[in-house]
């Protein structure tokens, strides 16, 4: 907290748009929505701000639009009036309220009278979810700060500033693009002006509480962590937070700043997609109570898999833009939000990628409760002027504010730093601090960035030196679109320096929804659908891909998209019109991932990362419980919430190492009974044992990771019937592989049935009491001295 206390305090000194820290969780607060007709005045010289010598006008003087003025008597002159001018609604964007104002770049004042009667010994915030580009605000002429930046929300006290009765808060609002800002002045997007969220009064008491991180550790299944932050004069409290369904009750005092951490065990109902599980959380201090509810669920990388709640997972996902489903202009509802997410259901997603900017809250909350995953990124996008320190602090609080805002969201797993930026090492180095930042800031979720890639000789790359700093990679390309539509584009490989997972984080092409032509016509839904469908087998090989969020979901308004008829100022790569009617690719994309459904349904038992330092114990996360085993000490796993440690590491000789068993239903049916069962046959040898019943076929995938050894083993598909007890195992001694079964060494079986693939692959089978078995060694078992580099390990 420290570090990031240091973070904050650098960048509020050197930030000119600094606003207060944010208040979190303002949906729970006592608020006053000032949302409505707002009066506005356009003013696109700015004669409001600046005097015909272009110096701003001092706080008083009437002429300023921020003053609210009247003339006082009939003979004043005064060359403006709120009371008397036009009208915009709040929130929303004003390129969509007014045609007149639908290409305009500059400056609208906002103002909006209000009667407030603050009571005694309360406090009072002004809040705004987010005012695209700059926010200067005024209360009764006074100005009580300015922000920078459309899409982070921003607060600032007005306890002393407010009167009891009228009040006249004014908002000058400047969307002009400059090279300087973030996003800077090329962008793919409508530079939608405004204030486009909601407008909050926050009222709250003399100590309160103003934050707090609550979350999973990201080591664990069954340990929450986090801080409370107070803000008030008696910061020194006995804090309190109050699970009840999880039976978590946890009291910490806070220090002199009003900051404590803490950290308990809970058994927890892991939130994912397809149990999106949110607890009620109370916290409390002597002063102040806020409600919440949050899911708690862990994800992390291995290797190139990302892994929620232990599990891997491929992430079924669709790019949105901000932009209502039903009207034109920004989204800024709950509405909007359920709209746009039950359409990325109907897709079947359990992903989305918030592009370019965080979205709304409504979007984040409700994806919480509908379970669907979320990349949320900021607005670095494209050419930034890397070297400006200024434009590094502009994107360093917007990362923070991101973060800040939705850090208790069980959806979202990944912070993106930026989108397709080009290399330098200017850019390095700041998105490198940025990534410090955030994961400082946040130590729960996952980093990446929308890449981009090199192609030489029939193979992709993706090798951008950022890639180091991430944990996974995104990566964004248009074979089919941009340039030729020529199938045997997409006979390529792709390839990375890193061993880490990728997104493909866009990919599409363009259609005009309802123009149909043959698939070699651009903007028709049948060169759509053609490219979509040859994207599917190429995404399909690339062995390190965790997951896709083709482009987009709707239709966009765009300034860079003039064509007459075809587009017409909208980017057409949408899957559904701007008008809401779905294009063929629509069901393209959602037959493709019914059937990724099927493939990577992955039920999981996974023992993870278990770390021995010294031989103390051995820590395997998952649900295991310890019973005798055939070998001695052995772990049972059975799906329920225990974690045990073993006295006696089984496995001696290897310090660190990694099981991983995945059982993947093949054909689905009744998994009613799974049981992983690890147990030690002593030396350097380990047992993986499991036993299976239900319907359907299955396989195991394991890996042993080890000092000086890195090994993978990967067993055969394994096809048994119903209703019976099956017995799979492997035990594996250095370099060889043999079968076991029931516990029982048997050798017999027929090598020939072995077929290595990969180098080694070795099955047995329990059949109705009948042994169908293969045993062998493996042929060419890889031991390495390290951990193998880019795609070589699922290679072996
Ligand atoms: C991209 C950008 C996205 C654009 C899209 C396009 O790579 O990240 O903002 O809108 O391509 O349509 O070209």
């Amino acid at each position: 907290m420290k570090t990031i206390t240091i973070i904050s305090f650098l960048v509020a000194l050197s930030f000119k748009g600094y606003a207060q820290e944010l208040l979190i969780n303002v949906d729970n607060r006592t608020t006053k929505s000032l949302n409505g007709q707002w009066d506005i005045i356009i003013d696109p010289l700015e004669n409001g701000y600046y005097n015909f010598h272009l110096k701003e006008h001092a706080e008083g003087t009437k002429k300023a639009f921020f003053s609210d003025g009247r003339p006082s008597d009939k003979s004043e002159l005064l060359e403006y009036s709120f009371d008397t001018g036009e009208k915009l609604h709040v929130p929303g964007d004003w390129n969509s309220q007014k045609e007149k104002l639908l290409f305009y770049e500059g400056t609208v004042w906002y103002r909006r009278k209000f009667n407030y009667k603050l009571p005694e010994n309360k406090r009072l915030f002004i809040y705004f979810g987010a005012v695209n580009y700059e926010a200067i605000v005024y209360l009764n002429g006074k100005k009580i700060g300015e922000h920078t930046g459309g899409f982070t929300p921003f607060n600032f006290e007005i306890s002393d500033v407010v009167k009891q009765g009228e009040n006249s808060l004014v908002v000058k609002v400047d969307n002009k693009r400059k090279k300087d800002a973030i996003p800077t002045t090329m962008l793919d997007w409508w530079n939608y002006g405004g204030i486009n969220r909601r407008v909050l009064l926050i009222e709250e008491e003399q100590t309160f509480i103003r934050d707090y991180h609550v979350q999973l550790a990201n080591d664990s299944f069954n340990e929450i962590r986090g801080w409370i932050q107070l803000d008030g004069e008696a910061r020194q409290q006995s804090v309190t937070l109050n699970i009840a369904e999880a039976d978590v009750h946890k009291t910490v005092n806070t220090n002199s700043d009003g900051y404590a951490k803490f950290a308990m065990k809970a058994n927890l109902d892991l939130w994912s997609p397809e149990n999106p599980k949110l607890y009620p959380v109370k916290i409390s201090s002597a002063t102040d109570t806020i409600r919440d509810e949050i899911g708690f669920r862990s994800i992390q990388v291995a290797g190139t898999q990302i892994l929620l709640n232990g599990s891997p997972i491929y992430l079924r996902g669709i790019c949105l833009h901000e932009e209502a489903p039903t009207r034109e202009g920004r989204a800024y509802s709950h509405e909007d939000a359920q709209i746009l997410l039950n359409w990325a259901k109907e897709l079947n997603c359990n992903y989305v990628r918030l592009a370019h900017y965080p979205h709304n809250e409504y979007m984040t909350r409700l994806a919480d409760r509908m379970g669907l995953l979320v990349w949320s990124e900021i607005p670095v996008y494209w050419a930034l002027q890397w070297d400006k320190p200024e434009v590094f602090n502009n994107a360093s609080r917007q990362l923070k504010d991101m973060i800040s805002r939705d850090k208790n969201k069980a959806s979202i797993i990944i912070w993106s730093l930026a989108n397709e930026t080009p290399e330098s090492d200017a850019r390095n180095t700041f998105l490198h601090s940025l990534a410090k930042q955030a994961r400082l800031q946040d130590p729960t979720r996952l980093i990446s960035a929308a890449l981009l890639h090199g192609k030489a000789e029939g193979v992709i790359r993706v090798d951008d030196p950022i890639g180091e700093f991430l944990d996974v990679l995104g990566c964004n390309e248009y074979t089919g679109w941009y340039g030729d539509m020529d199938p045997e584009l997409f006979n390529v490989k792709w390839e990375t320096k890193y061993r880490k997972p990728m997104i493909m984080s866009e990919l599409g092409a363009g259609a005009l929804q309802g123009f149909h032509a043959d698939p070699d016509t651009r903007w028709s839904e049948e060169f759509q659908s053609n490219v979509y469908k040859h994207q599917f087998p190429m995404l399909d090989s690339i062995s390190f891909l965790s997951g896709i969020s083709p482009w987009i979901l709707k239709d966009f308004r765009s300034a860079r998209r003039p064509l007459p008829v075809f587009q017409d100022y909208y980017n057409r790569k949408g899957l559904i019109s701007e008008y809401g009617e779905k294009k063929d690719a629509f069901f393209l994309l959602q037959e493709y991932y019914n059937k990724k459904q099927r493939e990577k349904d992955i039920r999981l038992w996974q023992l993870k990362e278990f770390i021995s330092p010294g031989y103390q114990g051995l820590k395997i996360i998952g649900s295991p419980k310890i019973v005798e085993g055939p070998f001695g000490a052995a772990v049972y796993f059975d799906g329920e919430n225990d974690a045990y440690f073993l006295d006696e590491n089984p496995v001696q000789g290897l310090d660190e190492f990694t099981i991983e068993m995945l059982f993947k239903p093949e054909t689905g049916g009744d998994r009613e009974q799974r049981v992983l069962h690890i147990g030690s046959v002593g030396g350097d040898r380990l047992l993986l044992e499991t036993r299976l019943t239900g319907e359907g076929n299955w396989y195991m995938d394991s890996y042993i990771k080890s000092r000086d050894a890195h090994c993978v083993l990967k067993s055969s598909d394994y096809l048994h019937p119903l209703d019976q007890w099956y017995h799979m195992a492997l035990v594996v001694e250095k370099g060889t592989i043999k079968n076991y079964v029931n516990g029982k060494l048997e050798l017999e079986g027929k090598v020939e049935d072995l077929k290595p693939i990969y180098g080694g692959r070795t099955s047995v089978g329990v059949r109705q009491n009948k042994v169908f078995w293969f045993k062998g060694t493996i042929a060419s078992f890889k031991i390495t001295p390290k951990a193998l580099k880019g795609d070589e390990l699922n290679r072996i």
